[in-house]
């Protein structure tokens, strides 16, 4: 019988020549070695690398540092963290749909303990986190192909998982659809976390983890980019009119789920839990813990606007804010204050109860459990960290002058109150009181709640209105 599988040199040659084509693509090992090499440029947040403008896949490295390092979570408060690149979050990684993604995972030989890390984009045991355990002072090095557009969460994955995550264990990895995303001016980034620690929110000094609000889900800090203020200010995000940005914003949890949201914004196009579908006309969007979105919004109006989770005592009481500010000239055709000041005639907030009430301290007591108690508290305790005490207050009882002036006007910006610091926003309410309920509630404080004693008359309330009304 004939050998049924002969070849010609010529069939043998050719056969050669085409599976040494084939194999940069089909090598058995799938480490596509022949791809153009490419070293991933890493950035701190919110920045993000540049938009990718490859046709072709790449092999990408990029190089990751686990480390543990103390810094700010808060103004004069600080916190063990541990990182992905010394910041919370870790930088964001960009790649291209059918990339081939080689991860260089380094473990800082100061570290305390073994770290890794679980990918979202990757398909494979643990994302990752089972060929990436690494030792102190070690390196591992795992790669993958990355073949899922979307924006992706990475995370350490390394037991107990949840504290790993509490303590800033994470960043996001976006892959690019071949095609590429649309073309905006401003791209940035932003990851939410939740933060347990023994000591009440903003006390000076070091706070420490603690599990035990951990496992009761009862955060102390929640946070943009792993500190308080890491997006106001000098640091807030800008625009300009007329021009679109792009948020890649990722929810790390350990425990939370986001509720985002940019106060006056309505987001143009949302990648729903930050996969292809595409939604419209998003005014908050649902961000799963261990899950990321794509949010294009145009900013057409100049102003300040605010990041928040509008799970809303998270943004104003335990940190999770942060400004975009647009600048560009008022276009009152889309947003115009028309005017405001006070309503000529009779009073036009109507007190629940007649103002004919006799006696002032009846009337006084109305309005602190009517309109004071909903925030200094019905025994007038006050809440720290959010609402300074009117029982006792020195501050109260050393100034009655500057008492009637806080209730017309409001307050805000530092303050000491009975040596305890307290930096809030207390509403004006000189439009809503009389003069009369203002005097009235502060003689009441003044002599409940182991106060001095005193009182504040209509005349006194009165003067200070005018003197205000004229240096306005
Ligand atoms: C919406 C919450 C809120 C309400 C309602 C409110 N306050 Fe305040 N008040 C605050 C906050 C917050 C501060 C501290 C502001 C700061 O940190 O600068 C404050 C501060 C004060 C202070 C000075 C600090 C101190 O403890 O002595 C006085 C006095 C005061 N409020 C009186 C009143 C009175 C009287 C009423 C009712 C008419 C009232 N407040 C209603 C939130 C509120
Ligand atoms: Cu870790």
């Amino acid at each position: 019988m004939k050998n049924p599988v002969r070849f010609s040199a010529t069939q043998g040659f050719l056969l050669i020549a085409l599976l040494s084509c084939l194999s940069p693509i089909a090598r058995a090992d799938g480490s596509a070695a022949a791809l153009p090499v490419i070293e991933e440029t890493l950035v701190s947040a919110p920045n993000v690398p540049p938009a990718i403008h490859r046709n072709y896949p790449a092999r990408v490295i990029v190089r990751l540092e686990t480390r543990e390092v103390v810094k700010e979570i808060s103004d004069g408060v600080r916190y063990n963290f541990w990182t992905f690149n010394g910041s919370v979050p870790g930088p964001l990684m960009r790649v291209r749909e059918g990339d081939t993604v080689e991860l260089h995972l380094r473990n800082d030989p100061a570290s305390h303990m073994s770290h890794n890390i679980d990918m979202h984009a990757v398909m494979g045991p643990g994302g990752g986190a089972a060929a990436t355990v690494t030792p102190p002072g070690h390196e591992s090095v795992f790669s993958f192909k990355a073949m899922r557009p979307g924006i992706f969460i990475y995370h350490c994955a390394t037991p107990p998982v949840p504290m790993h995550i509490a303590n800033g264990m994470y960043g996001l990895i976006l892959v690019e659809p071949k095609q590429g995303l649309p073309k905006v001016d401003h791209e940035y980034y932003v990851v939410q976390g939740d933060f347990y620690t023994t000591e009440p929110y903003h006390t000076p000094g070091l706070s420490t983890f603690d599990m035990k609000k951990l496992l009761l889900e009862e955060p102390t800090y929640v946070l943009f980019n792993g500190r308080e203020n890491s997006l106001t200010g000098a640091n807030a995000l800008t625009s300009k009119e007329g021009d679109k940005v792009r948020l890649f914003v990722g929810d790390a949890g350990p425990n939370l789920v986001s509720s985002f949201h940019i106060i006056g914004q309505i987001f143009d196009d949302v990648s729903v839990e930050g996969a292809s579908l595409i939604n419209h006309n998003v005014q908050t969007t649902l961000i799963p813990a261990g899950g990321a979105t794509m949010i294009q919004l145009s900013t057409l109006v100049p102003g300040t606007y605010l990041l928040v989770d509008h799970s809303i005592t998270r943004a104003f009481m335990q940190g999770a804010l942060g400004q975009l500010v647009v600048t560009g000239a008022p276009n009152p055709t889309l947003y115009h204050k028309i005017s405001s000041g006070p309503v000529s005639g009779e009073a036009k907030f109507a007190p629940a109860v007649p103002a004919t009430i006799s006696d002032p301290f009846v009337d006084g007591k109305r309005i602190f459990t009517q309109i004071c108690s909903a925030c200094h508290q019905a025994d007038a305790m006050g809440l720290p960290g959010a609402f300074p005490p009117l029982a006792m207050s020195d501050f109260l009882n050393s100034d009655h002058q500057r008492a009637i002036g806080i209730v017309l006007h409001g307050l805000h910006g530092k303050i000491t109150v009975n040596n305890t610091g307290y930096e809030s926003v207390m509403p004006s309410f000189g439009n809503q009181l009389t003069d009369a309920e203002i005097a009235h509630v502060l003689t009441y404080v003044l002599n409940n709640f182991n106060n001095q004693g005193g009182i504040v008359t209509v005349e006194n309330v009165k003067a200070i209105r005018n003197a205000n009304a004229k240096t306005h």
